[in-house]
């Protein structure tokens, strides 16, 4: 198929590309030699000088990684780029996932490292999924040594696309001091934060280029018959159909082209942006891809995260994808709410905003104002809701701590301070236990927990207190028996009275609670046996082990009652009473919660998974190969609530970051033995 009229025309107009990849491998300083070589900033920071454009909170800073997105707008060659620097840590990964709907293409910034090849994968997945174009960009060429000659060797198996190597490194000594560009079919040196220079490509190199581009072609003609046939006759394509060709493919997702360079010296960056200007795909195609209507000229845009400024201000960075967005501008989601007027439209470098005009189609920037509007929103100017041009759903959650303020006073400002965090970051769910009274803060992971839990503080100023949350634990019975319960009060005028006689029994797991009255006779008066059910109830919120009883079967089958003293006060202090003091005699037993789990992992990590579930009384139900995923399984196994607490830390550590696990309650289990005697004194401690 010969290159149509439309490949290798330059997109116009502004672009978004995030920058993605394993944890650490060095997107933020990438952004920073981006920031710097497009003129945005006059000397390249450092992450570990702990001064770059990218992880300038607080919480950032403090742990020299990415906790969240960093938003940054710069200019090259007179076309507006925004980039977008993700997290890499998977437990922030929910910025990353937000934000890929609305970028034209990705860089992923990876390194040679065999043990971030998962992480990658599971990147490339992603992008792969969503049809988004992707540039790899193998980062840390100063640290490579000789063996970066098995690049794609590494790499490839990360990629279900084709992957193709643009660039190959040169050497002095062992030390890579400069690359070929196959595509130009120029030799360069890098030079420390200055353009690469050119040099002769001559000699040994030369051969090494022309066999380097010959496999570049190979792959690039699997796609093209026209290059085929020119490379099965020995006649050398002119260069642009080569750069036709990879543009054309990498737009279509049949490969994704390789690039090297070394982010703390800017060496590479030219030849990337470069890449992205000639090669990216622009607004138009990314609005096609998520079959954006743009009817009538009306804005839509997509919401990829929301701030809370300093001030409190409320920030929606999007995307337009069509017509433009300006003050004033009232826009609808997708589910036909209004989400308020636009109040300032932004230009983001990191932490600084700008005020500006209007923003055109392709543009990234924050709206202020629009209070209703949440991340993954897609947002219409228009009078009909557009259909939403992605739907991003949170993974869910896998670590909790029960959180409270430190001071009472603060307890309303917690509230309000963990709506912002939530609506900053949606990965996060907040849950208030009614039985215990705890807010329980979920997450992704523990650093995720920390940082939210210093978000609280820092940002939104309320100190809090982090515990382990409670475990569900139950009671029930092992045997019936059949009680009096009988209160009798005689104080001054008015006395109390009430009586009854319980039949309690067990019943089978599951069951929970069943209330049946027997009288005959009116010995206990209608009217007062709800109240005696009530105070059942009120016994069982608390067992002879301190837990709720469950799974028993109460029966009301006896009792008396006196004209005057008796009341429906006495009749469920009697109930209580009947059912406080028969449980002791049915052999109570601790019920724990025991769930369904199921861990994905790499497939050499299924080994340590196993005993890592066994050494917590998990009960193994059997592995897979996880359907679709060459070298992955699936474990599933039952748990015990109380061992899956910090599972999750434990499977990271035993897949280089790339395992995790789903969970859903099974059912509940008897526990005995010296595990039950600690929890019930622990709790009898803790009353
Ligand atoms: N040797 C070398 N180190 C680098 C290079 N680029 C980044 N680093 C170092 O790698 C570490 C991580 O860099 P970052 O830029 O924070 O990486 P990142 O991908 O943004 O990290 P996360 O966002 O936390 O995933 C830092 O210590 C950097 O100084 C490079 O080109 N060469
Ligand atoms: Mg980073």
């Amino acid at each position: 198929m010969a290159a149509n009229g439309n490949n290798g025309t330059r997109a116009t107009g502004p672009r978004a590309v995030a920058l993605v990849g394993p944890f650490q491998s060095g997107k933020t300083t990438l952004l920073e030699a981006i920031l710097s070589r497009t003129g945005v900033i006059q000397r390249q920071g450092a992450v570990e000088a702990g001064n770059t454009v990218g992880d300038a909170t607080k919480e950032a800073r403090h742990h020299r990684m990415s906790v969240e997105l960093t938003v940054a707008t710069t200019t090259f060659m007179g076309d507006s780029y925004t980039f977008l620097d993700c997290p890499g840590s998977v437990e922030f990964v929910h910025d990353m996932r937000a934000v890929l709907p609305a970028i034209d293409a990705a860089i992923v910034v990876c390194e040679m490292d065999e043990k971030k090849v998962p992480q990658l994968q599971l990147i490339l997945r992603e992008l792969e999924e969503q049809k988004i174009p992707r540039i790899l960009f193998v980062n840390k060429i100063d640290k490579a040594d000789a063996g970066v000659h098995d690049l794609l060797k590494l790499l490839q198996p990360a990629s279900r696309t084709k992957l193709v190597l643009r660039q190959i490194p040169t050497f002095s000594g062992d030390l890579i001091t400069g690359f070929v560009d196959l595509a130009l079919e120029r030799a360069f040196v890098y030079k420390e934060h200055a353009p690469s220079q050119v040099v002769p490509l001559e000699g040994e190199l030369a051969d090494r280029e022309k066999t380097a581009r010959f496999s570049m072609l190979e792959t690039l003609a699997d796609h093209d018959d026209e290059l085929m046939e020119q490379l099965l006759e020995d006649i050398q394509p002119p260069r642009d159909k080569v750069f036709d060709d990879l543009t054309r493919e990498l737009r279509e997702g049949l490969v994704s082209p390789v690039l090297l360079g070394t982010a703390i010296r800017a060496n590479g960056v030219l030849r990337l942006m470069k890449a992205l200007r000639h090669e990216s795909p622009g607004i138009a195609e990314t609005a096609k891809r998520l079959g954006v209507k743009a009817g009538g000229g009306d804005a839509v845009a997509y919401v990829l995260k929301t701030l809370s400024t300093a001030h409190g201000g409320k920030m929606s960075v999007a995307r337009v994808l069509a017509g433009q967005a300006g003050d004033g501008t009232t826009f609808l989601s997708s589910s036909g709410d209004e989400t308020g007027r636009v109040a300032g439209v932004f230009k983001l470098v990191g932490q600084n905003s700008e005020k500006r005009g209007p923003a055109a189609v392709g543009e990234v920037v924050a709206l202020a104002k629009l209070d209703k509007a949440k991340t993954g929103d897609t947002l219409t100017a228009g009078k009909a809701p557009h259909a939403q041009v992605a739907k991003v759903e949170p993974y869910a959650p896998v670590l909790a701590i029960a959180i409270s303020a430190k001071e009472r006073k603060d307890d309303v400002k917690l509230g309000q301070a963990l709506n912002k965090l939530a609506e900053e970051d949606p990965s996060i769910t907040i849950v208030h236990n009614p039985e215990t009274h705890e807010v329980v803060l979920w997450g992704q992971g523990e650093m995720h927990l920390r940082v939210a839990t210093e978000r609280l503080s820092d940002r939104f100023g309320v100190a809090i207190e982090r515990r382990q949350p409670t475990v569900g634990y139950r009671e029930t019975i092992r045997k019936g028996t059949t009680q009096r319960g009988r209160h009798k009060k005689q104080s001054g005028g008015h006395g109390q009275f009430g009586d009854v006689v319980l039949e309690i029994k067990p019943l089978p797991r599951g069951s929970g609670f069943q209330f049946e009255e027997q009288i005959t006779g009116g010995v206990v008066p209608r009217n007062y046996i709800p109240s005696v059910e009530e105070g059942v109830i009120d016994a069982l919120k608390h067992g002879p082990l301190g837990f709720p009883v469950v799974d028993l079967h109460v029966a009301l089958i006896d009792g008396s009652y006196h004209t005057v003293d008796s009341s429906d006060m006495a009749f469920r202090t009697a109930g209580r009473i009947g059912i406080s003091e028969g449980l002791p005699q049915c052999q109570p037993v601790l019920l724990e919660p025991i769930h369904l789990v199921e861990i994905v992992c790499p497939s050499e990590a299924t080994a340590k998974i196993n005993a890592l579930m066994s050494g917590r009384r998990g009960q193994i139900l059997g592995f897979d190969t996880r359907e679709g995923w060459d070298g992955w399984d699936v474990v599933r196994a039952k748990m015990p609530e109380a061992e899956i607490g910090d599972l999750i830390v434990e499977i990271r550590s035993a897949t280089a970051g790339a395992g995790t696990f789903t969970f859903k309650f099974d059912h509940m289990a008897e526990l005995t033995g010296r595990t039950a005697d600690q929890i019930v004194a622990a709790r009898r401690a803790a009353e």
